[in-house]
């Protein structure tokens, strides 16, 4: 299959006889295609996802379809987003090794991505969350993860051309910004069209969609999503874009890359962090889950601890692009210059990311896209409890966030906001 036939979606029918000649996935999973065994096991919202197996090994083909998977083709969305992510992962592994799946073909035409199939024990973030199990190894992981894309795809590291050139690049990452612009900013303060949310929070979004101060944020956060092209951003970094083992974590999905916001991918990985922390209480009939709440919220300070250490550490030793230039701090002996704007800019990731997980934490309630966390939960009774204390817990968060001053302060109050009764 080349780049130049025509889109055509694969199926687990069809994918031997299209990819059988393919050299690299051949060289992967070996050429015997009689001995290749298909199978479909996308779950996101919007691509086709199979695994190969082979006599040789196994691999996954990720494809885009021309449409939305989860509302259908009245929502067409362009195939280049699997070129972004194709792009994303290049730049990812190139800037934090090892934290990605890794490529072994792409084909734009096709818009598809044949890659490392992260077999089991892997799995899906969310899923062991909600499971109960504590991993030990996310928070730093995932924290290095985040200090490194996002400082070494920045102007604090990059030749200021190849930002440039980047920057056009992603750029035409249109749609998929689009979606985020509206699902995630704006969606969730209107009656618009795709939203729902549980039955008995109706009384808490009328509330919410009348909330003039947190509107007004989530349009502040909005304009700093939109304009602020500060680094080149995974774009949709929740913990179901995050495969792990008990030892190991690698990021997926990054097919809503584009230049925004530093403070955009770390607020809304710890949103999804501590959604999984209120929605806790909702999957109890496993066994108590005091002890995994815990974890959670030393999970959501061990991050953000890790990601500031590391980014400290590029800061101090990797700060060769056009901001905040040696030549006038550390070369005239200033060290504490640079430690005061290093200073600066982490008080301002701090202050939006803040912003940017309570609108995540209520996109994901009152929104089209809503995860598993609360969804799993089928009492609904119990479910809008779980989703009504996180809505507290996001309001807050965004329209206070400028007063907030450390994780340990958004820990106890979500800790405080679990215990009260009247939710
Ligand atoms: C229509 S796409 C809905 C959501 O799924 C993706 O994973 C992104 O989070 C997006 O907002
Ligand atoms: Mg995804």
């Amino acid at each position: 299959m080349t780049g130049k036939l025509p889109f055509e979606a694969l199926s687990v029918e069809t994918l031997a006889r299209r990819l059988g000649t393919n050299a690299a996935l051949c060289a992967k999973i070996g050429r015997d295609t009689t001995q290749w065994k298909v199978r479909e096991v996308g779950d996101g919202n919007l691509n086709l996802v199979f695994i190969v197996e082979g006599a040789g090994g196994a691999a996954v083909v990720k494809q885009a379809l021309p449409y939305v998977r989860l509302v259908g083709d009245s929502w067409p969305l362009p195939l280049k987003r699997s070129f972004f992510e194709y792009h994303a992962l290049t730049r990812q592994e190139a800037r934090a090794p090892g934290s990605v799946p890794a490529i072994y073909h792409f084909d734009e035409g096709q818009a598809l991505i044949i890659m490392e199939y992260l077999a089991p024990p892997h799995v899906i973030l969310r899923h062991a969350l909600i499971d109960g199990r504590q991993l030990a190894n996310i928070a730093r992981d995932i924290g290095l993860f985040m200090a490194r894309t996002l400082f070494r795809g920045s102007d604090l590291s990059m030749v200021p051309k190849d930002r440039k050139a980047d920057l056009a690049l992603f750029a035409d990452n249109i749609e998929l910004c689009d979606i985020t612009e509206n699902l995630v900013f704006s969606d969730p303060y209107f009656d618009a069209k795709m939203n729902r949310h549980t039955p008995q929070l109706d009384g808490v979004v009328a509330e919410l969609r009348a909330d003039r101060d947190l509107k007004v944020e989530a349009q502040r956060l909005k304009h700093i999503f939109a304009a602020n092209a500060e680094t080149l951003l995974h774009g949709d970094l929740h913990s179901g874009s995050i495969m792990v083992t008990d030892q190991e974590t690698r990021m997926i999905d990054p097919e809503f890359a584009f230049y925004g916001p530093m403070a955009f991918d770390v607020g809304m990985l710890l949103a999804n962090f501590w959604m999984s922390f209120f929605s806790q209480r909702g999957h109890e009939e496993k066994g108590k889950r005091d002890a995994m709440r815990a974890y959670l919220l030393g999970v959501t300070a061990e991050t953000w601890a890790v990601f500031r250490a590391e980014f400290s550490h590029l800061w101090r030793t990797e700060r060769t692009g056009m901001l905040y230039q040696k030549s006038l701090f550390e070369d005239q002996g200033d060290r504490l210059g640079a430690e005061q704007a290093l200073d600066h800019v982490l008080h301002q990731i701090w202050t939006d990311l803040l912003g940017f997980a309570g609108i995540e934490v209520h996109r994901r309630i009152l929104g089209l896209a809503h995860n598993a966390d609360f969804e799993t939960i089928a009492d609904e009774e119990l479910r809008a409890s779980c989703e009504a204390r996180a809505l507290k817990f996001g309001r807050h968060i965004a329209v206070n966030r400028r007063q907030i001053h450390s994780i340990d302060e958004v820990n106890t109050l979500a800790a405080l906001i679990e215990q009260e009764s009247s939710i």
